[in-house]
């Protein structure tokens, strides 16, 4: 439990006493606003924390970032588009800020709530001197879920640093003056599946040794999607990264017009440099990145089954 003197708003200085706490050292004093003593307080739940003494400390001890501006979106975006959105902040102190993080959201009306959606990707700036503006610019994407309408750009900037905190908690967040309204993604999705390859009696593959893959490719939204090359990837896991091996052959996937699967079947082998072990077979559709998706981040599938053992010939 904690418990807090009554406390005058403001800003204050305070000296905290921490029982079984890294968080500070016991006796120790930071300079602290009473909007981020709530937090760093809640961090310690469970742990005793009795504050000694608080002190007033001058407002002017503390920097005050502030978002002054931010700009126009594009009238019309779909989901999973993306767009590049810039806001201006400054430290409207006379004291230096350390570093801050300008988070971007879509939200209904122009006031920071906690339904707005956070969009992907933030601007962080190192440090602010006194009296210093700057612009900060991102690129932003619509996420693939978000609902249909009308929505302004809010920004805000926090300090990163909670225990400094910004006690002027007023002027952290701006919104753009238009709107972007967001539409259904007319795009496709493409992800493909590998069964698990000949000889499927779990009989071990020899290096070197060529076998069968048949694979699906499916277009899961009813929007058309161009022609396409799904490939087979070994992998030690199940996820498709840079330690994977592409495997010769590939299985030509021809033009959607509409939701719907293709199956195809491709020879590939074992290559002669691959370790004896077990790997899994991931396919990865669209993998020469010709079809513009709703979704990029899909596309590879491990087939489903125990491992393949490979070994040596
Ligand atoms: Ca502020
Ligand atoms: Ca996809
Ligand atoms: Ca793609």
């Amino acid at each position: 439990m904690i418990r807090l003197p009554a406390v005058t708003i403001g800003h204050n200085r305070v000296a905290l006493a921490i029982a079984a706490t890294h968080q500070l050292p016991q006796g120790d004093t930071m300079r602290i606003a009473p909007r981020t003593l709530t937090v760093a307080l809640a961090m310690g739940v469970g742990v005793a924390v009795v504050p000694l003494g608080i002190a007033p400390a001058a407002a002017d001890e503390f920097a005050d970032l502030a978002v002054t501006a931010v700009s126009d979106p594009p009238q019309l975006r779909q989901q999973g588009e993306i767009f590049t959105v810039s806001a201006v902040v400054a430290n409207v102190a006379d004291v230096a800020a350390g570093p801050s993080t300008t988070r971007y959201y879509l939200s209904r009306d122009q006031t920071p709530l906690g339904g707005d959606r956070q969009l992907n990707g933030a601007s962080s700036v190192p440090s602010f001197g006194p009296n210093q503006t700057r612009t900060v610019t991102r690129q932003v994407t619509v996420p693939t879920n978000m609902g249909y309408g009308d929505f302004f750009i809010v920004a805000c900037v926090t300090i990163d640093d909670l225990q400094i905190g910004d006690p002027d908690g007023t002027n952290n967040c701006a919104a753009s003056a238009t709107t972007v309204q967001i539409v259904q993604s007319t795009r496709p999705d493409l992800k493909a599946y590998a069964a698990m390859p000949t000889p499927p009696d779990g009989r071990p593959l020899v290096i070197g040794e060529r076998f069968t893959v048949q694979a699906t490719t499916g277009n899961s939204r009813n929007f058309p999607a161009g022609a396409s090359v799904t490939r087979i990837y070994l992998s030690t896991d199940q996820f498709r990264d840079g330690a994977d091996r592409l495997l010769p052959g590939r299985l030509k996937v021809l033009a959607f017009d509409k939701r719907g699967d293709q199956h195809g079947t491709t020879t590939t082998g074992i290559p002669r440099d691959v370790a004896p072990g077990a790997y899994y077979l991931i396919s990865c559709a669209d993998d020469l990145f010709q079809v513009l998706e709703l979704q990029e981040n899909n596309n590879c599938q491990p087939a489903t089954g125990p491992t393949i053992q490979v070994v040596g010939g």
